[in-house]
């Protein structure tokens, strides 16, 4: 049926200069809301997209290379290693921003690389900075939607954890711990890093313990959810039921006998490509979390981990505003008071945290124009000195060059006067010798 009636439609387009008339047959009688989904997409091409990926275990689990695996390219790499090469190896959190592009599409891709996790004697509260980093991401997200004035609120919320495991039979106190505290705050998907160092029936029991001991202990790990595209229903059920994934990265690249090129490990006794779905899960990973389920992991964020701390921030405040309604004006009053101090001291207590995280952003951003100056002058002075030795190196030639050069002149100088004597010489002689003889006659 139509959804525009006949006599409607025939007023509106006598009423159009026919050279602007652009409907074909195939839109007519379509208003065009069909179109809906294509405007959507168009929008979101146009904007990009933007994903926060956050790393957490040992040092030397492999995240960086798993990270570089993923997405193909190279986000840490000689030039620029991981953040545990180049700071000290305390729990500190480092963001790495790449942008990337796929066909058309954009993605502005953070990385949270968290290193000196789990490194020291007593690791009792170390995901504690991990935690305080997500929930300041949430805060600045919050202070960014509540501005009167707002364009784009950019989005450096945490979207997902990968918590890499000790590929060791079972989870250990600090695993557990972390997992715990921070799953009310961030999408966590556990793996089970450097799998290639367990044998098949080694992987499959670990898995098993680690499901048992998630139950056990309560733990709200991501759940991908089911799909509901027909397709891919049946993929997507068997590559969701290798959780916990047992992956391995590699920053090597092989050619293929197809004459294709692969990521592999080589080893002594042969190579594994890091895909091989016979072996490790990799590709199962990088499959539900960018292929299929990154804007999942988007959404849960913002209406399940993002929404829980707004309620938590927001009923931190409205506790206090209990309404007491039996009791008397002054009590009120003084209860109101007593409120608004508290509001008061919690601003001030945020503001001091906003402005304490802005002079360390100034500090840490002058350290590094500090290093940059001191690097740059270096090389300016090792330039002044060399061509300072260089202008020396030239003035001696030239000294030399004139001390030579003066020699010469002297040299001729003094023929040249000898040559004048010389001239003077026989010049007087004969007059002299013509005297003697007119004295002679
Ligand atoms: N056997 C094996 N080794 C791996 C695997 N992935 C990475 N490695 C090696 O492990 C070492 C550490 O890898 P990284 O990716 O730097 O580890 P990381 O967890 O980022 O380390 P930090 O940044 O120091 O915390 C490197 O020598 C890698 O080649 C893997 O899947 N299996
Ligand atoms: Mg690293």
């Amino acid at each position: 049926m139509s959804a525009i009636t006949e006599p409607f439609r025939s007023k509106v387009l006598s009423t159009i200069p026919s050279d602007t008339l652009m409907l074909t047959n195939e839109t007519e009688g379509n208003v065009g809301f069909s179109d809906l989904p294509n405007q959507i997409h168009r929008k979101t091409i146009r904007k990009g997209f933007e994903f926060t990926l956050m790393v957490v275990g040992e040092s030397e689990l492999g995240k960086s290379t798993l990270v570089n695996s993923m997405f193909l390219t190279d986000i840490y790499s000689d030039e620029y290693p991981g953040p545990s090469k180049r700071i000290s190896k305390t729990v500190d959190v480092q963001a790495t921003k790449v942008n990337l592009k796929e066909k058309n599409v954009n993605l502005s891709l953070t990385i949270v690389d968290t290193p000196g996790f789990g490194d020291s004697l007593d690791n009792t509260d170390s995901w504690q900075k991990i935690s305080q980093y997500i929930e300041d991401r949430f805060e600045e997200y919050l202070n960014e939607e509540t501005k009167l004035h707002r364009t784009h609120v950019p989005d450096n919320r945490v979207h997902c954890c990968l918590y890499f495991i000790l590929p060791r039979v079972t989870l250990r106190a600090i695993d557990i711990e972390f997992m715990k505290n921070l799953q009310d705050k961030v999408n966590i998907i556990p793996v089970i890093a450097k799998a290639d160092t367990l044998t098949a029936e080694e992987c499959l029991q670990m898995k098993k313990n680690i499901l048992s001991q998630i139950d056990l202990h309560n733990i709200k790990i991501y759940e991908f959810p089911d799909s509901d595209g027909e397709e891919d229903t049946k993929l997507l059920k068997q590559l969701k039921a290798r959780m916990p994934f047992a992956v391995i990265g590699s920053n090597y690249v092989i050619d293929t006998p197809s004459g294709g090129r692969k990521q592999a490990r080589k080893y002594p006794w042969g190579t594994v490509e890091i895909d091989n779905l016979e072996h490790y899960d990799f590709t199962a990973l990088r499959t539900m979390l960018i292929k299929y389920y990154m804007l999942d992991l988007v959404d849960t964020t913002n209406n399940v981990h993002y929404e829980n701390y707004r309620c938590r921030k927001l009923t931190g405040i409205g506790s206090e505003q209990i309404n007491n309604e039996n009791s008397n004006p002054l009590a009120q009053m003084e209860e109101e008071r007593k409120i608004s101090e508290a509001n008061l001291k919690r601003m001030e207590q945020d503001m001091d945290h906003v402005f304490e995280t802005k002079v360390k952003a100034k500090e840490q951003k002058l350290e590094e124009m500090e290093g940059e100056i001191n690097r740059f002058d270096e090389q300016n002075r090792k330039v002044r000195e060399q061509e300072l030795q260089e202008l020396a190196d030239k003035r001696a030639a030239f000294e030399k060059e004139r001390d030579a050069f003066e020699l010469i002149i002297r040299h001729m100088e003094e023929m040249k006067r000898i040559a004048a004597d010389t001239i003077n010489k026989e010049t007087i002689e004969p007059k002299e010798k013509k005297k003697e003889k007119k004295r002679l006659f």
